[in-house]
């Protein structure tokens, strides 16, 4: 091993200056979102040397002084000098952004998109980072600031541990904020964990709240699955599970159907995830269809005059996980997050194809389960195919006209159309008469609309406020939905500030993920924030949107002196010039806009299905975990 991962092993390229002029070419942006990714590049490390079979415990700790440490129980980084370097290979790992030794070629690293210079951009991107390695007994530390070396590797004692420790502190002048965010380092973790057998990974928040956390999966992937379905109720008990090597590609999947409509498949590259897919997704879709189809063919489960199931019926209510490992992976598309390698579409359509059929053949009843529950969903599809051509054909022949309940606006470009989506017809009467004519348009919703979380296509489409939604929007629904089409570019949910009215946007926003999901991707759908509290003072009127405002003000104005306070509860409580200037007036409004994080969509599914599936104890567990953030509805 030390002969072949050597420490002259490393070609070296460049420096670091390069990283510190331009980070976002490095971790993405400077944002949160990078901020933890510098975590992501450190924990990887510690990940592969695990993946390499030499360490099985990762421990990552959020300091006092939101430095980060991560400690890992593998061979440490060598220490020996690089001779075409003339520093030690720790060294180079930290501050050349080389390109070879273990990250060359051999393992599966090669590119998480960094090439296995993370740790050496990490370095660059903090105030100050320390690595202290424990090999053969002895202790090693060094430092470096802003990615430059303060002192030479010194040994500083004896251990009787092994392995390599982290320490770093992210730059203030690089990222816009530098506070880390347990929950955001927990979720990413424990996915960490699920896509990494039988590896225990232990996160620490050492800050004011204390809390610890500790995943470790034994059954990996097949884990995965069953977390992803715990608040449902799956068809069967077994977990499908597929394993197998093909042409350097190896490929792991797990599955097992529950009695949604939702299809929930989840694809990852050498453990990084592909929101957008790629050959790896389409070589399991085709081995799915084909190899179900062709079971059902034999069993006589489909008769020879019936047609074959399609993908979609096969995959409704599906969970699964895809994780596979290969050499060089290509990732494509805009984002860089759908992978392209062919021999991978070959490799999972070879080993599921196989692995598939035999558990078939082994579990008939399973089979039979799956089979039927195909065939039923595909007779859902012939209805609501039928149902939508009728919605369609409808609108064609009234000439696109467009719901009663609609107030629409005279503008006809969507870039500058609004449309309200308001609760009840007190609070859109309000609306009508406090809009902007040119600009927005007012749609009010009778009561609860229907969750679609329990309903299928057909019977959804058959709800009348869902219908007067699409028509509005004018875009479609669900295969159909053509964003192109879209008559407002900013769908604005105005509902009360209580609980009634927070049920209602979360039937809205779960109608718009599952089935126009473009409008939340794109960041065209809004929460409007209408005001608490009104307070009143010597003719001066002040609107409040949260209980820490109201505290703030109070304070400022002296709570003694005489003062109205109104506390709203309901749209239909302010008169439309009220509700003109606090909601409504695009010059004064508050909007929330509603994005996705395409890269824990496994999450928002989860967290969809908690709010509105059926299960009463998960909902009520979540919301009251979640109850300091319910007025972000952070999705
Ligand atoms: C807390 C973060 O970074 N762990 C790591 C190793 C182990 C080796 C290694 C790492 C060899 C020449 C490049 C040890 N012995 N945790 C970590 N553990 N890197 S990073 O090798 C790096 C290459 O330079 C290692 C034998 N081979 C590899």
């Amino acid at each position: 091993m030390s002969e072949l991962y050597g420490a002259d092993q490393i070609q070296i390229l460049e420096g670091l200056e390069a990283v510190r002029k331009r980070p976002g070419m490095y971790i993405g942006s400077t944002s949160e979102k990078g901020l933890h990714h510098l975590v992501y590049e450190i924990v990887d490390n510690a990940v592969d040397e695990a993946l390499a079979g030499f360490c099985d415990t990762i421990k990552v700790m959020i300091n006092n002084d939101n430095s980060i440490t991560v400690i890992d129980n593998g061979r440490g980084i060598p220490i020996g000098i690089n001779h075409k370097a003339g520093i030690s290979a720790v060294e180079v790992v930290f501050t050349k952004l080389h390109a070879g030794g273990k990250f060359g070629g051999g393992g599966y690293k090669v590119s998480g998109g960094l090439h296995g210079v993370g740790a050496a951009v990490v370095n660059a991107l903090s105030e100050y980072l320390e690595v202290d390695i424990s090999v053969e007994g002895k202790r090693y530390v060094q430092v470096y600031q802003r990615g430059k070396v303060t002192d030479p590797l010194k040994e500083v004692g004896e251990t009787l541990e092994q392995g390599t420790k982290v320490t770093f502190k992210p730059d203030k002048e690089i990222f816009e904020v530098t506070e880390f965010d347990y929950k955001i380092l927990k979720l990413k973790l424990r996915e960490t964990a699920f896509l990494t057998k039988g590896l225990k990974i232990i996160l620490i928040d050492d800050r004011e709240e204390k809390q610890e956390v500790e995943f470790c999966y034994e059954g990996g992937i097949k884990e995965y699955v069953e977390y992803l379905n715990q608040h449902k109720d799956t068809v069967y008990n077994e977990i499908i599970y597929c394993e197998g090597q093909r042409d350097k590609v190896y490929v792991e999947v797990a599955m097992q159907h529950n009695n949604s409509y939702v299809e929930g498949v989840y694809t990852f590259v050498n453990n990084i995830t592909t929101p957008e897919g790629g050959t790896h997704l389409s070589g399991f879709r085709n081995a799915l269809t084909k190899t179900f189809n062709e079971y059902a063919r034999k069993q006589k489960i489909l008769k020879e005059n019936e047609q074959n199931l399609s993908g979609d019926d096969i995959r409704e209510g599906l969970t699964a996980i895809i994780s596979i490992k290969l050499e060089d992976p290509q990732f494509e598309g805009q984002t860089k997050q759908k992978l392209g390698n062919t021999e991978a579409r070959a490799a999972v359509d070879g080993v599921v194809s196989e692995q598939l059929l035999y558990f078939l053949e082994q579990n008939p009843n399973i089979a039979k389960i799956i089979c039927e529950k195909s065939i039923l969903a595909q007779r859902a599809r012939d209805a609501a195919r039928k149902a939508r051509d009728l919605t369609r054909r409808k609108s064609a022949l009234d000439g696109m006209s467009l719901p009663g309940k609609l107030t629409d606006c005279s503008d006809k470009d969507p870039e500058n159309c609004e449309i309200y989506i308001v609760e009840g017809d007190s609070a859109g009467g309000s609306a009508k008469s406090a809009r902007s004519r040119a600009t927005q348009a007012i749609l009010p919703l009778r009561g609860k609309i229907l969750n679609v979380e329990k309903a299928r296509l057909d019977k959804i489409l058959s709800n009348e406020e869902i219908r007067a939604m699409i028509t509005a929007f004018g875009a479609g629904v669900s295969d159909d939905f053509d964003i192109s089409k879209l008559r407002y570019h900013k769908i604005i949910i105005m509902t009360d500030a209580d609980v009634d009215g927070s049920h209602i946007s979360t039937l809205l926003l779960t109608f718009f993920y599952r089935f126009m999901p473009e409008l939340i991707k794109e960041g065209y759908i809004y929460l409007a924030q209408p005001p608490l509290y009104k307070l009143e003072k010597n003719k001066i009127v002040k609107y409040l949107y949260s209980d820490k405002e109201l505290e703030d003000t109070l304070n400022e104005w002296g709570r003694d002196s005489n003062y109205k306070i109104q506390r709203y509860k309901g749209l239909g409580e302010m008169n439309a010039d009220q509700l003109w200037d606090t909601t409504m007036d695009p010059e004064k409004r508050i909007l929330l806009r509603v994005t996705i994080d395409e890269e824990e969509s496994s999450e928002v599914d989860i967290t969809f299905t908690t709010l509105m599936g059926d299960k009463v104890e998960p909902r009520r567990k979540f919301i009251e975990d979640n109850a300091k953030y319910a007025k972000n509805l952070d999705i």
